[in-house]
């Protein structure tokens, strides 16, 4: 009888709505996605849930800002994190957010019941208030001089310069980031969560295989400290879920956070009615739950998270998995480097799968730092997967494409070594299971090297140049063909599109992990076409480039494409438009920036005076064909600093974007200087 599928939950960390992905978020998700993409290839019924962390100050900050509210803020950083998300396979069952019905009725849910326990307290305390934006300031919006070294612009909890660590309040000359104005002590009341009630169920769960070891180790030295009541509330002004029965307080976003995870559950519940709310969150489920996590929040997830759920009867999870930081070159990531990359930046230059292998080859299950060194990553995907993997793919596929009409021969002619690959599948997945990603790909990559040993001693290319051997062309390739299966379907949970890509090639349908069992013999395959490109340390360096850009270009990119669907978000008044002063432009010069990926230098002749103007339409025009050219520019645009010197307004292009872009070019007879109207 059929063994019965697990039921696993797996959530990975929800990210905050107010900025962008960068390859140090994407090291949790991959490796979170590649198990997930393990467990259902092994048939488990595994749902893997994400979405936003829409709560909290900063969020708040961010859409006074931009001007807009920090709901709509929320909404567009959602698409860009999901789109970011989905272009690196990172596929999640239901994305969803914090600042949803589902989860404001389980935060109160949660809440009552702590509260009829009697695990919540209120009292005043003091805290930092900015007495300009009348708001408490969190420590992260105070700045000050440090009070050892006195360096000057340093935040509230330790010194860049001298690297000493303190309090906020010990800061000389405290200053809020916010309003510049010196920070008050003003007093109110907050709502306390006492840990201390759960520190017996605390002690035990820590203990009992739920952790790291390194987790576990920290927590004691957490048990050792004592446990502290642990401030939930807010005060106004706060992006968030107002508190039951109080007006201006709300719950901290840290306490809505993850019961975003059952949230996010719920609402997809609610939609696939296979799945049961409390099958997977009620006090005796038997379902699995894992978070997947950065170090840095291993404190809520470990400590507060278990005591939430058990006194709001609910279960607590199986394990907590939690990865360490990326560093990029050795170091940490650095903006003037250019090693600050974010996820649409390496998208726009590099295939998503190869950050998926890298990070694979190098993960382990325990809380270490992960190195992306670029020289490295370069040779590993074209040794590894060029030079190794698809290369036994397209070694014998040509020959069964053109002597044998693309068929496979109907027996394994070393059925041993077949066996053998197949058998190293149950090892294989014990490493993925335990989360030893990179002693998995090591045994993976071994094979792939037998694999291209046996080809290499069969020679297929010398045995096709004689007629009488061509059946032993067919076997060989078959064996080959075979062996590279079986190495696609270990190496599917982390390379989804190449495996969709081969299954096509193969003519086959998904492989699941038990298909290694099975050879595909007596088998028609499609036209081999090539996999997998090399890559050039050009096309790394290109990013790096792109990276430095991308930075000093924010917030607008003018070149990023608009979908055509989207739609008309809001409406600005006519005396708006009439605010912009559009002229006619003539381009004088017009040159490449070194070390510019998309932008232009322009110097345009408005009649009364010329401007310089960084734009970026580099993927459309070569400087020559610009110079001469009348165009339309914002002429009353505010000069803005980039890195290549001031911009001094705007020209006007439309279209998709890449090639497809146009400067708005006005009829013959325009002069430069004219307004637009
Ligand atoms: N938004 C912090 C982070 O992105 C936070 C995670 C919440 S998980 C419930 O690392
Ligand atoms: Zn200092």
């Amino acid at each position: 009888m059929a063994k019965a599928a697990r039921k696993i939950l797996i959530t990975s960390a929800l990210p905050y709505a107010n900025g962008s992905l960068h390859l140090g978020h994407l090291v949790g998700y991959i490796q979170a996605d590649i198990w997930v993409r393990f467990q259902k290839m092994r048939g488990e019924e595994c749902t893997y849930i994400c979405g936003s962390d829409s709560h909290g100050t900063p969020i708040m900050i961010q859409a006074q800002k931009m001007g807009i509210d920090p709901e709509e803020l929320v909404k567009t950083l959602s698409k860009e994190h999901e789109k970011d998300f989905a272009d690196f396979f990172i596929e999640f069952d239901n994305y969803h957010s914090t600042h949803s019905p589902e989860n404001k009725e389980l935060v109160e849910l949660v809440f009552k019941r702590h509260l009829e326990r009697g695990n919540i307290t209120k009292r005043v305390i003091k805290q930092a208030y900015d007495p300009e934006k009348n708001m408490f300031l969190p420590d992260r919006f105070i700045k000050g001089e440090c009070p050892k070294c006195g360096a000057k612009d340093q935040y509230g909890d330790n010194c860049e310069a001298c690297g000493a660590t303190y309090a906020p309040t010990e800061l000389k000359n405290p200053y809020s980031t916010l309003s510049g104005a010196k920070p008050i002590e003003k007093e109110s009341e907050h709502y306390f969560f006492k840990l201390k009630n759960y520190e017996t169920v605390l002690r035990e769960w820590t203990r009992n295989g739920h952790l790291q070891e390194e987790v576990t180790n920290k927590l004691d030295e957490w048990f050792e400290a004592g446990l502290q009541e642990w401030d939930i509330s807010r005060d106004k002004p706060y992006f968030g879920f107002t508190i039951p029965g109080e007006t201006d307080k709300f719950f901290y976003c840290w306490l809505d956070a993850p019961i975003g995870y059952m949230a996010s559950f719920k609402n997809l519940c609610d939609r696939n009615k296979k799945l049961n709310f409390l099958e997977y969150w009620g006090k005796d489920s038997t379902a699995e739950l894992y978070h997947f996590i950065g170090k840095d929040i291993i404190y809520f997830h470990a400590l507060f998270w278990p005591a939430v759920l058990t006194g709001a009867d609910f279960r607590t999870p199986t394990a907590i998995f939690a990865n360490g930081f990326l560093t990029v070159d050795g170091q940490k990531m650095s903006k003037s480097r250019g090693t600050f990359i974010k996820a649409r930046t390496y998208l726009n230059h590099l295939p998503p799968e190869y950050l998926r292998y890298y990070f694979a080859a190098k993960l382990s299950n325990r809380i270490e730092d992960l190195d992306i060194h670029f020289d490295d990553f370069t040779q590993r995907v074209n040794s590894d997967l060029v030079g190794k993997f698809i290369n036994i793919f397209s070694r014998c596929a040509s020959f069964i494409n053109n002597l044998f009409e693309g068929k496979l021969g109907s027996s394994l002619s070393e059925p041993n070594l077949y066996q053998e690959f197949s058998l190293a599948g149950d090892s294989i997945a014990e490493k993925f299971e335990s989360l030893e990603f990179s002693h998995a790909i090591r045994q993976i990559m071994a094979l792939a090297d037998k694999a291209n040993q046996y080809i290499d001693e069969k020679k297929p290319w010398t045995l096709a140049k004689d007629a009488s051997r061509k059946s032993d062309v067919q076997a060989t390739c078959t064996m080959g063909i075979n062996l590279f299966r079986l190495l696609m379907i270990y190496l599917k949970p982390v390379l989804p599109q190449t495996a969709k890509n081969c299954e096509d090639l193969l003519n086959i349908s998904p492989l699941t992990w038990d298909d290694r069992l099975t050879p595909l013999l007596d088998h028609t395959i499609k036209p081999f076409r090539p996999l997998n490109k090399r890559l050039e340390k050009t096309e790394i360096d290109a990013m790096k480039t792109a990276a430095k850009e991308d930075l000093d270009t924010k917030p607008t990119d003018t070149t990023k494409p608009v979908a055509a669907h989207e739609p008309i978000k809001e409406t600005i008044s006519i005396d708006d438009f009439a605010k912009i002063d559009l002229r006619i432009a003539k381009i004088i010069t017009a040159e490449h920036l070194e070390g510019a990926d998309k932008l232009l230098r322009l110097e345009l002749d408005i009649g009364s005076e010329v401007r310089q103007v960084f734009a970026g339409i580099k993927s459309a025009y070569q400087p020559e064909q610009l110079i001469g050219k009348l165009t339309v520019m914002v002429a009353n645009l505010a000069p803005r600093k980039m890195r290549f010197g001031e911009s001094q307004g705007m020209v006007l292009a439309a279209g998709p974007g890449g090639k497809d872009l146009w400067i708005l070019s006005p009829e013959e007879g325009a002069q430069p200087g004219m307004r637009v109207k």
